[in-house]
């Protein structure tokens, strides 16, 4: 059926600007190590690729907010991020990164190629600057409105609410996220890779060659190619990335998604000097594992230019997801609104496979999806505990009660027997065309309707009961059980790799290959099981709570955080501010204005006098707080009547984010009656 001898895997390259979370892991990471774990147990060859990508503006943006390098910033997540998968349990044959030599040769020498061939367009045009940064403003460095969508946030490369690639000069609005200004244009030359010739050939090889694509991907693809293709730079003024290796180009470097899809040949390279059979051999699959906002990028630009180098195979399929939410809202790195791998390993050790099962049987295959700590902890404790726990629980502590963990020979089976058995076949054959079609959430679906199967076996048998009138009937049906649950362990394997290993254990029981998966005599009668542990714990309540409340504190912390500031009020002439006059001065006595809520009676010294103002403070203050308290105090406001009391002036306070008034006082030691001006 499957016309290829091996597979490779590629799985995108994160960002190494921040830790990973869930969302990559439910997009990208977690599917694509089911698909490659499950390749191996077949006995298939194939390669999984991962690494990080260290170019790009992210990372300079990072690097300046926090005052280091890029080389620094991606030292620091490419080894977090390196780390928090290996611990996971992503099964990774290598993982790069794009900043080591071979990566930089391997992306140069591309260039290289192309240009030679004379595949770009060179081209010199007006691009935005910013004068005060004294640096062009490429993609991420420009903000500004999506001409499509309308979202005021859209970057210079791509509007990340409706994944429309752009040109920084489409932006409406441009500002420099490095000064906030606007900016200007200056000119600048670029190399262009002319997208527009490769359209009849996208047409053919995408809308009518992969009609077999998901939805989602053909979709987006069809709608890029008949929305008419342009060139597109592939080259910035940066200085952080792989030099553009030609003369003329000094101080420019590869944009960034020109090197990064690169950096899956290069990780190869690095991983096996064998690597051309994975990259030129018509025979090997490759497949490209990305979240929706990569499609483009690994459908149409990464395939132009393999398209144009010539010697490269193109991927067969890319299976890309949607995006997982968090609790109903967008997972944002910015925001802090994510879980981080990191933090997730810290805080549920051993807890490795419960992530990976709640991501995929909550995978944003077709549409986005929500992960919500409720249902992680439902599926844990009413699934993962109470059906396949259970049921492995129950099997091997009877076989230990009654056999002394000895596998016992079955007799004569029943009709409700063979009907178990036979279901083996037909899951395995239910979860194989899930997986084989990148069905992930189905796959495991039929996975756990596998131990379901045991479950419902095991409970209308009651061998607890038939123990006492026929103890060799009981015997078939704990051998039947015995069967399950070994199938069991090749059935999970791909999706639950730590807790298999540990089910194999008690079993036993050696790692089989997934063309053993339905056999019924697994485990041989005299076999001998261990004694059983728990496969799973259950959470409890508290630790779903702390978590919850962890986002709450991250809930609020943003919203204090992005309380908005108001605009400007128009301009004024120096006169009309003159005109007040403003002095510093002390509150020496404070009341409450009877029968109202936010008035305080104030007296104050201003230097000038002694004076009452009536102030609308007391909601922030009580009385005996501010007496003492210096202040800024408009002094030649015309006094008004409050509550019939006479305001001789008015004292100046700033409001928090809480809506708390702020005094605005002299900051240094001076007098009373200091002009402030
Ligand atoms: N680093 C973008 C991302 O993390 C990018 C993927 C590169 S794959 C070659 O969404
Ligand atoms: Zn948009």
């Amino acid at each position: 059926m499957n016309p290829f001898k091996r597979t490779l895997i590629t799985s995108a390259l994160p960002y190494a600007n921040g830790p990973v979370h869930i969302g990559h892991l439910a997009g990208v990471y977690v599917p694509a190590d089911i698909y490659a774990r499950y390749l191996r147990l077949k006995g298939e060859e194939v390669l999984f690729i991962g690494g990080s990508d260290e170019h790009g503006v992210p990372i300079t943006l990072k690097a300046k907010k926090e005052g280091t390098t890029p080389q620094a910033i991606v030292d620091k997540y490419h080894g977090m991020i390196k780390d928090s998968f290996q611990r996971f349990g992503i099964s990774f044959d290598v993982y790069s990164r794009t900043s080591a030599p071979v990566h930089h040769e391997t992306a140069s020498e591309f260039f290289k190629v192309l240009y030679d061939k004379g595949e770009f367009i060179e081209q010199t045009s007006e691009q935005f600057f910013d004068q005060e940064a004294n640096q062009f403003l490429a993609d991420r460095y420009i903000t500004g409105t999506c001409p499509k969508c309308g979202f005021e946030k859209a970057y210079g490369d791509q509007c990340e609410s409706c994944g429309t690639s752009l040109n920084a000069t489409d932006l409406i609005n441009p500002k420099s996220m490095l000064s906030g200004n606007v900016p200007v244009m200056k000119e600048t030359k670029h190399w262009y890779l002319p997208l527009d010739r490769y359209e009849p050939w996208l047409k053919e090889w995408i809308l009518e060659g992969h009609k077999e694509w998901k939805p989602n991907v053909y979709g987006q693809c069809k709608s890029w190619i008949d929305g008419g293709l342009n060139p597109r730079a592939v080259t910035r003024d940066l200085e952080w990335g792989v030099p553009v290796p030609v003369e003329g180009a000094e101080g420019k470097v590869l944009y960034v998604w020109f090197d990064a899809p690169i950096g899956y040949i290069s990780a190869t390279k690095e991983l096996t000097p064998d690597w051309k059979k994975y990259w030129k051999d018509p025979e090997t699959r490759m497949l490209h594992f990305i979240g929706k906002d990569n499609i483009v990028f690994h459908c149409i630009i990464f395939p132009a230019m393999l398209k144009a180098e010539g010697s490269f195979i193109l991927p067969d399929n890319v299976p890309a997801n949607e995006f997982l939410n968090l609790e109903g809202d967008k997972i944002s790195t910015s925001r802090n609104w994510a879980v981080w791998l990191h933090e997730y390993l810290e805080e549920f050790p051993g807890k490795e496979d419960v992530l990976k099962y709640t991501l995929t049987a909550n995978a944003p295959e077709t549409k986005d999806n929500d992960f919500t700590w409720k249902d992680f902890q439902a599926r844990n404790n009413s699934e993962l505990v109470a059906i396949l726990g259970n049921f492995v629980n129950r099997v091997l502590v009877l076989t230990n009660k009654y056999y002394d963990g000895v596998v016992p020979a079955a007799g004569a089976l029943e009709a409700r027997d063979e009907e178990t058995l036979a279901a083996l076949l037909q899951l395995r054959a239910e979860t194989e065309k899930a997986l084989d079609t990148f069905h992930f959430h189905e796959a495991l679906k039929s996975a756990m309707e596998m131990a379901r199967l045991g479950n419902k076996y095991l409970a209308d048998m009651e061998p607890w009961k038939v123990i006492k009138s026929d103890p060799e009937r009981v015997k078939s049906i704990l051998h039947i059980c015995l069967q399950i649950t070994a199938n069991l362990s090749i059935v999970f394997e791909p999706f639950l790799p730590y807790t298999m290993e540990k089910l194999r254990g008690f079993l036993n029981f050696g790692k089989m290959g997934w063309n053993e998966l339905g056999r019924r005599d697994l485990l041989a009668a005299g076999h001998r099981v261990n004694a059983p542990e728990l496969l799973f714990e259950k959470i409890e309540d508290e630790a779903i709570q702390k978590q919850v409340d962890k986002l709450l504190a991250t809930k609020k912390a943003n919203e204090l955080a992005q309380a908005t500031v108001a605009p400007a009020k128009p301009h004024i002439e120096y006169d009309d501010f003159a005109k007040m006059d403003i002095r510093t001065g002390t509150i020496i006595a404070a009341e409450k204005v009877a029968k109202t809520k936010k008035l305080l009676k104030l007296t104050i010294r201003t230097g000038i006098d002694e004076r009452t103002v009536v102030s609308g403070i007391a909601e922030s203050y009580e009385p005996e707080q501010v007496i003492g308290q210096r202040v800024s105090i408009l002094v030649n406001l015309a006094p008004k009547n409050l509550k019939g009391i006479e305001s001789q002036g008015m004292i100046l306070m700033a409001e928090d984010k809480d809506g708390r008034l702020i005094f605005v006082a002299p900051s240094g030691e001076i007098g009373d009656g200091a002009e402030i001006r």
